[in-house]
């Protein structure tokens, strides 16, 4: 089947992407989004998120005139849904937004059409999604309820690429494709032929839909698993990055990495549709939710005893005159994506809980979004190494591998993604903090970092948490 015409649903940090790589093939592509401001930027040639390469990307295909932004569907050969998949109440997955672009495209839709859901989806998502097509158009088969010969087919295709990395993963990446109908997967394996160099593997929507679920639900599992050993090694004073690395020199042993919880509208959401549709089977993804969900309370209580130790070492002080510098917002490294951001939430329920004036330091933002300005202020990296007294480091970023480590002087430190580790003196007053490493919290004279890893030695405190 030829496809001169295609249509992404939803603008964002998949449907976005997807739509310039489908345009940088020479294909007609429409996007679509309610955001009138989204589209406004994206037909300007410009893009309106953080993503590596794709502005070069978006701006060639603007240019090129293959591709253009709207808010109102049309007519096309294929359409692919990338709409948001939250969950409501009691975890429960929200699929009001694939309905919603359901019922966009239905009066549009004509036979031969196909019709692809990207978006992470909880298991029966794309015969819900067939279903509401159907009942919108009377008029046209669908593959659902032993239709032999559909007019429109219809397949799951989740999109896995990485935030970050997502223009190159696109392209690489092997796609699972799992179609309402052999016919439906291998029409859809036809479409991702035009950019996907890796594999397209056939099997069956809910399958599809399970395979996504389990990959996420997988990776939140390893990084509970290393967010508990963080909280064992704080216990036993043994530096948990060291621990990692050490114990993943065995060939078999890969363990991930802790931090401060884990962020992102993905591994903290899609393992609970699977939860939610399995409640009596699904104990290990559960406990891995809460593990990783405890995590931002565990460091706020971490933030809280550097903070006493302080003012018990300095009683003139008082906790107003105490500055803490949250670096980083974003939900991982080198993205300006604040949602579901343990950061975040670190950052505003510290700076609600504690009477001391709370800097955030967020490289990939020009502004805090308005929720949030009257809580605490947005300053450089500079700024915050300027003032602060407890550096809580809670994002990666490039920038702040880059800091030097003379400029920690005389702060208090709680490293939460080991963005410090490859510094040996801190790693070493990590260890022990005592006379052996001829450090002591006390003692300034290894490049005047007061740096401890874990529990309140000599009475001052730092933290790698
Ligand atoms: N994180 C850790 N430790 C780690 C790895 C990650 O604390 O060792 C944290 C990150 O800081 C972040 C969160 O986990 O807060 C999630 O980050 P991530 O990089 O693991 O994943 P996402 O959410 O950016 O993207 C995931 C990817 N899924 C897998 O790797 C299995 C991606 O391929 C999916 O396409 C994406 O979810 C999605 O859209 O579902």
């Amino acid at each position: 089947m030829r496809f001169n015409k295609i249509s992404v649903i939803g603008l964002g940090y998949i449907g976005l992407p997807t739509a310039a790589m489908f345009a940088s093939r020479k294909l007609e592509v429409v996007g679509i989004d309610v955001n009138q401001k989204a589209v406004d930027t994206i037909n300007q040639g410009k893009i309106h998120i953080v993503e590596p390469d794709l502005d070069m990307l978006v701006q060639a295909a603007v240019h090129a005139g293959y591709l253009r932004a709207s808010t109102t569907a049309e007519a096309a050969d294929a359409f692919l849904i990338a709409v948001p998949t939250p969950f409501k109440e009691h975890h429960e997955p929200d699929l009001s937004y694939i309905q919603a672009a359901a019922l966009s495209i239905a009066p549009v839709l004509e036979a031969g059409n196909l019709v692809i859901l990207e978006s992470t989806s909880p298991v029966g998502a794309t015969e819900q999604l067939t279903k509401w097509l159907a009942q919108a158009r009377p008029d046209l088969r669908f593959p659902i309820e032993g239709e032999t010969n559909p007019e429109v087919s219809v397949a799951h295709c989740p999109e896995r690429v990485l935030p970050g990395k997502v223009v190159r993963e696109l392209v690489a990446n092997d796609r699972v494709i799992g179609g309402m109908t052999p016919t439906c997967s291998r029409r859809s394996v036809e479409l991702y032929r035009k950019f996907v160099v890796g594999e397209c593997v056939i099997t069956n929507a809910r399958t599809a839909e399970m395979a996504k679920l389990t990959e996420n639900a997988s990776r939140d599992v390893g990084i509970a698993f290393a967010n508990e050993l963080s909280l064992i090694c704080d216990k036993y004073d043994i530096d948990v990055w060291e621990l990692i690395s050490l114990a993943n020199r065995h060939p078999r042993v890969n363990i991930l990495e802790p931090g401060p919880g884990v962020g992102g509208h993905c591994i903290a959401v899609d393992p609970w549709f699977i939860v939610s549709s399995a409640p009596d089977e699904s104990k290990m993804i559960r406990t891995a939710r809460r593990i990783n969900d405890a995590k931002p309370h565990w460091v706020i209580n971490k933030v809280k005893d550097v903070l006493f130790s302080i003012l018990k070492a300095q009683p003139d002080r008082s906790a107003r005159d105490i500055k803490v510098a949250c670096m980083g917002l974003a939900f991982k490294a080198d993205i300006d994506d604040l949602r579901e951001s343990p950061a975040l939430e670190i950052t505003a329920a510290l700076s609600i809980d504690l009477p001391c004036t709370v800097l955030a330091v967020e490289p990939n933002i020009e502004e805090l979004p308005a929720s949030l300005r009257s809580e605490f202020s947005l300053v450089s990296t500079e700024e915050a190494l300027e003032h602060a007294d407890i550096i809580l480091m809670l994002v990666d970023h490039r920038e702040f591998k880059q800091i030097d480590p003379a400029r920690l002087m005389g702060r208090e430190i709680v490293d939460t993604r080991g963005v410090f580790r490859h510094y040996p003196h801190l790693n070493r007053a990590q260890r022990s903090g005592t006379e052996e490493t001829n450090w002591s919290p006390n003692n300034e004279s290894i490049n005047g970092i007061r740096y401890a890893s874990r529990g309140d030695k000599n009475g001052t405190t730092g933290v790698s948490a």
